[in-house]
């Protein structure tokens, strides 16, 4: 039995903006995080040890990270070196240079001759020795129509045109690789790929071109004891027989992933037999809190309330909260800032509401056409301090629709208007609504 821990898209470098400076170290609190969920990879590939180590690919947010980004990588998988643990590193779409062949940000290991590590940046099948046993992995990184094909090849095609013909030819080259695999030794293929059957997370939002869709069942087939997946960062399953996995991230990268259980998969490879589980890593919580405050008659104390009621404690949170314009001078924003200073980090999104969204007047309903003479009825039902006046309010706005002449100018109108309103109102702006 061969023992794996199957990781992926580790994105380290990312999501700086949900951080801050660590001022012990001078790092960024975000790149702190994702180290520690990659050590805790690390650190149980050790404990046990495994034999073999999979990277499903997006190392970091781009091809070309930063020393202090790529040192903190580097110091991680080193000490799979030390201890003489097999490691293969796929190339996901994030870590490949745009042009030309090699330059992935991952290609570093192979040229320093990392002892055990193996680069997956093309289409091939790695015969490694371990412990216990010898393994195939065929690694299959992220495919552009520049890995496949020609120019020539694609000129004048549409998109979907070259999409099917890169799939035919991937299925060609793949049966390729299969037809010389040796039927008596485990085998796991590892792919950075988007599967036709599989939700999409982060990664969507993440690439910076719409990359090709595989059919599943190219890769669902028997001669594989385990598919290892890597790009999408929603933890999921797509097939049985063989597992089809994919890990997801090891860190939420964004709000989108704030649902999401991060880890990675534990594996047990025997040729014919696959155990595998997920292994959840102690990655740290986003919450957004989602407050609408613009029915509230004391909009501050909602607001506090509602923060108190999460545990916000060391989260990366976010807060939405919606309230009237005639709200916004209730908000303290020194006391709301001190109640949800114990978050990691947070961000506050006011948005202000439409009054004439609302309906003002229940009974009126919203959006419906209400008769003048009917809107007015309910608006003085609603106003105490008007009642005294309210029947000749009735009779002078009966006068008024019934005018044989229409009145031609808005002056015409206002003026007529503000002559009977002026005496009875002295701040009230909803009438202009009605
Ligand atoms: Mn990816």
């Amino acid at each position: 039995m061969i023992k794996i821990i199957h990781l992926s898209d580790i994105h380290l470098g990312s999501g700086f903006s949900h951080g801050k400076i660590n001022p012990a170290t001078g790092l960024n609190t975000r790149l702190e995080d994702f180290v520690h969920s990659l050590s805790c990879c690390i650190d149980r590939a050790l404990a046990e040890p495994v034999d073999l180590v999979l990277f499903g690919g997006d190392a970091f947010p781009d091809a070309t990270p930063t020393p202090i980004v790529q040192q903190a990588f580097a110091s991680q998988f080193r000490r799979l070196a030390d201890a003489q643990i097999p490691t293969v590193l796929l190339v996901g779409n994030h870590d490949q240079h745009s042009q030309g062949q090699g330059g992935a940000s991952l290609c570093i290991y192979r040229t320093l001759g990392v002892p055990g590590f193996v680069v997956g940046d093309r289409l091939e099948t790695h015969r490694i020795a371990t412990r216990n046993g010898d393994i195939q992995v065929i690694t299959l990184p992220w495919l552009t129509r520049s890995t496949l094909l020609t120019r020539p090849e694609t000129e004048g095609l549409s998109l979907s045109e070259v999409n099917h013909l890169l799939i035919d030819r991937l299925q060609i080259v793949l049966e390729g690789e299969i037809r010389r695999l040796d039927p008596t030794i485990p085998t796991v293929l590892l792919a950075h790929l988007m599967a036709d059957s599989a939700r999409y997370g982060a990664e969507r939002f993440l690439a910076v071109s719409k990359g090709f869709t595989i059919p599943i069942s190219l890769i669902a087939r028997d001669c594989f004891d385990y598919v290892a997946l890597g790009h999408v960062h929603r933890h999921q399953v797509l097939g049985e027989q063989p597992p089809i996995v994919y890990p997801g991230s090891i860190e939420r990268v964004d709000f989108s992933e704030e649902k999401e259980d991060k880890g990675y998969v534990w594996v047990e490879v025997t040729r014919g037999t696959t155990r595998w589980e997920f292994c959840p890593l102690p990655a740290r919580r986003f919450c957004t809190l989602t407050v609408d405050l613009s029915e509230s008659p004391d909009p501050q104390a909602t607001l506090l309330a509602a923060i108190e009621r999460e545990v916000i404690q060391d989260a990366v949170v976010r807060l939405v909260y919606q309230l009237r314009p005639d709200q916004i001078d209730e908000i303290d924003s020194a006391t709301l800032h001190a109640t949800i200073a114990p978050a990691h980090s947070y961000t506050i999104h006011p948005e202000i509401v439409s009054q004439l969204a609302r309906p003002r007047l229940p009974e009126l309903g919203v959006g419906a056409t209400i008769e003048p003479m009917t809107a007015l009825k309910a608006y003085l039902a609603n106003r105490e301090d008007l009642k005294e006046i309210q029947a000749d309010m009735l009779v002078a706005a009966q006068n008024l629709l019934s005018l044989d002449e229409p009145l031609t100018s808005l002056e015409a109108r206002s003026g007529i208007l503000s002559h009977s309103v002026q005496p009875m109102s002295t701040s009230d702006t909803q009438l202009s609504l009605l």
